[in-house]
């Protein structure tokens, strides 16, 4: 008898598949599309469990896509600018092309011995000229739609990595989502792109997106954070200008009691009076050091200072005086604030610190008088003290209130949103050379489209300090300017990495067309995405980019889908056993740990115990490799696939995983069994379950519930924790039945191989060969349930006497009324209640029940 050995099936399988082409995207036109999309990695060098995860997940899809008769788009590539190149580059001497292909080659072969079924054909990696030539190619397309700019701005600097930061990349704590590294604040020139153009879009259209997580569209939408408030005007005393603010309420315009600008704001110094010049100026810079998320964190005491100056406030006629305070930002809004401390909580809190008046002119709708308050009262009410719009409901007078506004000429509607334009520049070598150059006649002047690739130099210094290597290389940055031919020079910025992962799975549809970005016919072939699968930590970043890109390019006529993504899966994480000692927060690798008496090994204190994310760091990661070598890629797929629903946590198990190697070997000792007696070649599988014996009808039951589960398990939700528990009791089933000679059995045999192939899919085929069937598992059709198979012959009726449940008998499924009736009277149960007592009447629920009602 042959024995279940992964290391030797496993590489024998995937050659075969590479072999025969089996991976390659199927041209057959006939067929329905599906786009199947895993996020590319970043080429760090080797696989971690959270990759071996997301890309097992795709594969089951792709490969029951295919079964079930979709051509389906299977693709890989490289997500492969970026810092840790470079800074290897720097750490270690190499060049980070040669570290990024190197360690593309590493990981690809470790993809490869797990068995996905990736179509390497379309195989693209962002730092290779032939991708970033279209990188650059987009960005002329912003250029030329004006959607790409350059600004003066303050911007997040990372003193570590020594570039700029998008918002996107800053953390609540003010911290950079690479390095760490506290965030500080720089003025500098930079190129942008105008996603706020598309906010409106980017917000409303995610409706269209049922097949996504709530939480990350809402994600989506808090981050895009639209309000819709007035824009109003405050008159400047003794000047003839005025102070715009934003505000959400309007309605409260009676109750200001200050007008307050940012520091920043370019007023501050003009509206300032002589005597408070010089402590306003003190006040101005020492703000400017402090990061915007400190200034507006809300359990921050808000520091402001008078400035002497006063406006008037349009519909009182009062004077109010112009404060300016740190929690009032200047790139939202205005960067003014109408101060409303009885309506606001942070002008609440700042009216008492510097005694400012607080007047109330909202009450709750049922309110009788005005009650002093204790806290700012924020929710909708009735207005008071507000002249001829006393009484008026919130929402009311808000409309009223920017109506009377607008007529007067001092304000008008607004909507606002957070969302702030994309800062693309960064101030490093290892990414995609923004394709422009700055001459000292034309301007800035865009590198025509056949000069494209604009490709980095190769020859260049890492030293780590000073700017970016490319500033210093001359011969590459003096060129001739495109337009009038004089000396000019290229822009030195590179983009941000997430403008080459915003458009890659466009690529892959036509990944080596050198003529154009893609084919317009294949683009509408296959876009958009049918199932997208990734972690969720790229719910604002990645997305918002991706959905921005796409619709520039429809509205450039260059593709026809509007959103690129129809379905997301946001897969969890993978969380290891962890050690730490709690007195020295150390971390204990497992192997250095007795599991039933968890102790630090150097010091005999016991340690905590608990899971999290794996993380080189925590020391609880478990390598794919090491899980490969001793049990085989299709235990760890389906330990990945069992352990967890898809959208949870999973938390790496050693004896799970043995459960998931017994099970393959249980599998593999039923088939084999199965060949060595009648079961080798082909059988002609029942069609009519009424000719059968009972065990055989049981199991063809069993078989065809099977089939109904798993394939509903891998419809649009994809349940894989399911579906595999639905093969195991398949596999029990196929254990307990004696009738192995039958040909239910065989098409029993048969359809466990089809319906583990998209999860095992080296011993699935392997077992197919071995049944001497012809062809690959894969290329085999999803097998089809019988509804009338799934039809118990059996059921079971609940016996009651008068009302109360019994007993229970077992009927056949065809029995008539007076059958069941019969055989309820007759059985046990029955007999001993009524015991000779009179039946006046029988309640026969077909299906269900008998009720003998006596007495
Ligand atoms: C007066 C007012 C009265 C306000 C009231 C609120 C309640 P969202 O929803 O985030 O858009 N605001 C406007 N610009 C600001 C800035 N640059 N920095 C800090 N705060 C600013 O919030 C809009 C509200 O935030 C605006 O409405 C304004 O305060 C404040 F009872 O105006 B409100
Ligand atoms: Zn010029």
């Amino acid at each position: 008898e042959s024995r279940y050995n992964p290391a030797e099936i496993e590489p024998k399988w995937q050659q075969e598949w590479d072999a025969r082409g089996l991976n390659r995207t199927s041209e057959d036109t006939a067929k329905p599309k599906f786009y199947a999309l895993s996020m590319f990695p970043y080429p760090s060098g080797n696989l971690h469990m959270g990759h071996v995860r997301v890309y097992t997940f795709v594969d089951a899809i792709a490969r029951s896509k295919r079964m079930q008769g979709y051509r389906v788009l299977n693709p890989m590539g490289w997500d492969a600018f970026g810092l840790p190149a470079e800074n290897a580059a720097i750490a270690r001497g190499v060049h980070p092309a040669q570290w990024t292909y190197a360690n593309i080659a590493q990981m690809k072969q470790q993809l490869q011995q797990l068995g996905i079924s990736f179509d390497w054909e379309r195989e693209v990696a962002t730092c290779s000229p032939e991708y970033y030539r279209w990188t650059q190619w987009i960005f002329l397309q912003f250029f030329q739609e004006g959607l790409a700019y350059q600004k003066e701005a303050a911007v997040n600097w990372d003193p570590i990595d020594r570039t700029v930061l998008a918002n996107e990349q800053v953390d609540s704590d003010g911290r950079s989502w690479r390095s760490g590294a506290k965030v500080e604040r720089k003025n500098l020139r930079q190129w942008f792109l105008k996603i706020t153009d598309y906010a409106d879009q980017l917000l409303d259209d995610l409706e269209q997106l049922p097949g996504w997580p709530d939480r990350v569209k809402t994600m989506q939408a808090n981050w895009i954070g639209r309000s819709i408030g007035a824009y109003l005007e405050f008159p400047i005393v003794g000047r003839d200008d005025t102070i715009g603010v934003f505000t959400t309420r309007p309605d409260t315009v009676y109750g200001v009691s200050y007008v307050v600008l940012a520091p920043e704001h370019p007023l501050t110094l003009q509206v300032t009076t002589s005597d408070r010049r010089a402590a306003v100026e003190a006040f101005i810079k020492e703000v400017s050091e402090e990061s915007e998320i400190d200034r507006m964190a809300e359990d921050r005491p808000k520091r402001g200072i008078p400035t002497g100056g006063e406006a008037i406030n349009p519909f009182t006629g009062e004077a109010i005086p112009i404060w300016i305070a740190d929690y009032v930002l200047y790139e939202y809004g205005t960067g003014a604030v109408m101060g409303v401390p009885a309506h606001d909580e942070r002008d609440f809190q700042f009216a008492q610190q510097n005694a400012l008046p607080i007047c109330i002119v909202v009450v709750p709708p049922d309110a009788e008088g005005i009650q002093p308050l204790e806290f700012a009262y924020t929710a909708p009410g009735k207005l008071v003290n507000s002249g001829q719009f006393d009484g008026l409901p919130t929402a009311e007078a808000k409309r009223a209130i920017v109506d009377y506004a607008a007529e007067k000429g001092c304000g008008k509607v607004r909507v606002q949103y957070r969302l702030r334009d994309w800062l693309i520049s960064r101030q490093r070598y290892w990414g995609v050379p923004i394709p422009v150059i700055h001459c000292p006649s034309c301007g800035c002047v865009p590198v025509p489209e056949a000069d494209l690739p604009v490709t980095l130099p190769e020859d260049v210094e890492f030293s780590g300090r000073g700017p970016s290597p490319l500033v210093k290389n001359t011969d590459w940055v003096d060129v001739p300017c495109p337009s009038c031919g004089e000396p000019a020079r290229r822009e030195t910025d590179t983009m941000d990495t997430f403008l080459d992962s915003s458009w890659y799975y466009l690529r892959y549809v036509d990944a080596h067309n050198d003529d154009r970005i893609f084919d317009p016919e294949k683009i509408d072939d296959w876009m958009p995405v049918d199932q997208y699968v990734g972690g969720v930590e790229h719910a604002i970043l990645h997305l918002l980019y991706s959905r921005f890109l796409t619709k520039v390019l429809r509205d450039r006529a260059l593709l026809k889908a509007g959103e690129p993504f129809l379905r997301l899966l946001t897969q969890g994480m993978v969380q290891g056993l962890t050690y730490r000692n709690p007195k020295t927060n150390e971390y204990i690798p497992s192997p250095r740990v007795d599991p039933n008496d968890p102790k630090d090994p150097n010091t005999g204190e016991p340690l905590s115990v608990f899971y999290e994310k794996m993380s080189k760091s925590k020391l609880n990661g478990v390598d794919p490799l090491a899980v490969i070598a001793t049990h085989g890629a299709d235990t760890a797929r389906l330990f990945v696939l069992f352990k967890a629903p898809p959208e949870k946590d999973l938390e790496w198990d050693d004896a799970d995983v043995e459960g998931q190697h017994r099970f393959l070997n249980r599998v593999w000792r039923l088939v084999t069994a199965h060949a060595s007696t009648a079961g080798k070649g082909a059988f002609e599988p029942p069609t009519d379950s009424r000719q059968l014996a009972k065990p055989e009808k049981e199991l063809r039951r069993a078989v065809h519930t099977a089939i109904a589960a798993v394939t509903d398990d891998l419809s649009g939700e994809y349940q894989f924790n399911t579906a595999i528990a639905e093969l195991m009791k398949l596999c029990n089933a196929l254990s307990d039945a004696d009738c192995t000679t039958s040909p239910v059995y065989a098409e029993g045999i048969d359809v466990l191989l089809r319906l583990l192939a998209p999860f095992a899919p080296h011993v699935a085929d392997e077992l197919w060969q071995q049944l001497g069937r012809s062809g690959s598992v894969h290329e085999q059709s999803w097998p089809q349930h019988d509804p009338e198979a799934l039809v118990a012959d059996e059921i079971e009726i609940v016996i009651q006497i008068m009302g109360k449940k019994r007993g229970t008998i077992l009927v056949p499924a065809s029995a008539s009324k007076a059958d069941i009736e019969a055989r309820a009277l007759a059985c046990d149960a029955a007999q001993r209640y009524i015991a000779g007592k009179q039946i006046r009447k029988t309640i026969v629920v077909p299906g269900k029940l008998v009720n003998f009602v006596v007495g």
